[in-house]
């Protein structure tokens, strides 16, 4: 497979490779280095990007001095190696005091200082040069259902957004704002839970012109959902701001597998969705390609860069495949025999009215039914094209 390029706009979050491999049952397996220490690797690994929270970088609680400090360290240590900070997230889910969440903490002290953290990273964001702002509610929720006044839950949700939205504007800062959905872990049930839940909350945001989201692909599929839908879903509506690509077998707990470890067809579907677009042409993503999994605990440091190197290999690998099957004259012809081009035809004729409509004989009383109920689609077909060039 062909090296990355910066072209190729591969990123990283710092919080991945840096995973020591604690978990719930078990003590770590890895050291902790220091975090500039990480993105000689990351770079040589084929990234362009790197992403962190801000405790990923700064201990919290650290003093003013100390915070400048270590931050001119690790801006240093990533221009050094070429990597761009291309997104910066706020960690609001570590520290005890955000056991029932930043946003829709029934605390009201809880929520000022919550926004207050998040408030002082959009201004670290900015000055490092970010053009995106991801916000993963991971404490937002609850266990129980009769824990918090759900309605009022959502208001302080959408207030906490629109806050950091209008400072964003306010400020004159390039940036828009990501929302990543996940249905649960570390909470019982999490709000904005799926993409479709957060794209209905953005329709409700004063500011939700500069929110969007930052789908990851084991959040959906933990939900039993498609991936590959739920972009082309962002994309339709404008939201696609970033996406978070990794890999899960199912559902099951958030497993953040490298890209392609987990359903691996999905995955290809994935990569020809932001490769070649949709068959009929439609909105783009343009964005970066940001890996968000985490290094097995059974590896070591070799395996932690071996399985960021297979990220990008993967995805590479899917790339290339893709475009061999968007390619194929058989595949164009099994489109065409599907009826994929057709789809762009709107249901309607130009100029058509429902009356038109009612008034057309052979759209109703004339049509066959029975002859169009059993008509080949000729799906099964297609997608064995795409297994083909998957695995052939
Ligand atoms: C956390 C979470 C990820 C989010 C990160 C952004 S933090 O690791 O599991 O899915 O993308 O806050
Ligand atoms: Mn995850
Ligand atoms: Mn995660
Ligand atoms: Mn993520």
């Amino acid at each position: 497979v062909r090296a990355a390029t910066p072209e190729d706009k591969f990123s990283f979050g710092l919080w991945t490779v840096s995973w020591a491999g604690k978990d719930q049952f078990g003590d770590a397996t890895r050291a902790a280095l220091d975090p500039w220490e990480y993105l000689g690797p990351v770079a040589e690994a084929g990234a362009s990007g790197i992403t962190f929270h801000d405790d990923d970088v700064v201990p919290f609680g650290a003093s003013d001095d100390e915070r400048t400090a270590i931050l001119e360290r690790f801006r240093a240590a990533a221009d050094e190696v070429g990597l761009t900070i291309e997104m910066v997230t706020t960690n609001t889910f570590t520290h005890p005091v955000f056991k029932d969440g930043g946003f829709t903490a029934n605390d009201r002290s809880v929520r000022r200082f919550g926004l207050r953290k998040v408030l002082r990273n959009v201004d670290l964001a900015a000055e490092l040069g970010a053009s995106t702002f991801v916000m993963w509610g991971g404490r937002e929720g609850t266990e129980y259902d009769g824990s918090k006044d759900l309605n009022t839950a959502l208001e302080r949700y959408a207030e906490g957004v629109d806050t950091v939205a209008q400072y964003i504007k306010d400020s004159g800062y390039d940036m828009v704002i990501a929302l990543e959905p996940k249905p649960n872990e570390p909470r019982g049930d999490i709000f904005l839970p799926t993409i479709g839940h957060a794209l209905g909350f953005i329709a409700k945001l004063s500011n939700g012109d500069i929110v969007g989201l930052n789908p990851e692909t084991g959040h959906e599929q933990m939900a039993g959902l498609n991936y590959t839908h739920g972009l082309a879903q962002a994309l339709w509506a404008g939201k696609l701001f970033h996406i978070d690509l990794n890999g899960q077998r199912s559902i099951k707990y958030d497993q953040d597998l490298v890209f392609g470890h987990g359903d691996l067809l999905s995955a290809f579907f994935t990569v020809d969705l932001i490769e070649n677009g949709f068959p009929n042409g439609g909105p783009r993503y343009t964005g970066w390609k940001h890996f968000d999994y985490k290094p097995s605990r059974t590896e070591g440091f070799d395996g932690v860069w071996a399985s960021a190197r297979a990220n990008i290999e993967t995805y590479l690998l899917l790339a290339e495949k893709a475009r061999a099957y968007r390619e194929d004259p058989r595949v164009q012809a099994a489109f065409e025999a599907a009826g994929i081009f057709e789809s762009a035809q709107p249901t309607l004729a130009e100029g058509e009215s429902v009356a038109d409509l009612l008034a057309d004989r052979s759209a109703f009383e004339d049509f066959d039914a029975d002859a169009a109920g059993a008509r080949e689609t000729n799906y099964v077909i297609l997608n064995q094209l795409a297994l083909e060039h998957l695995i052939g």
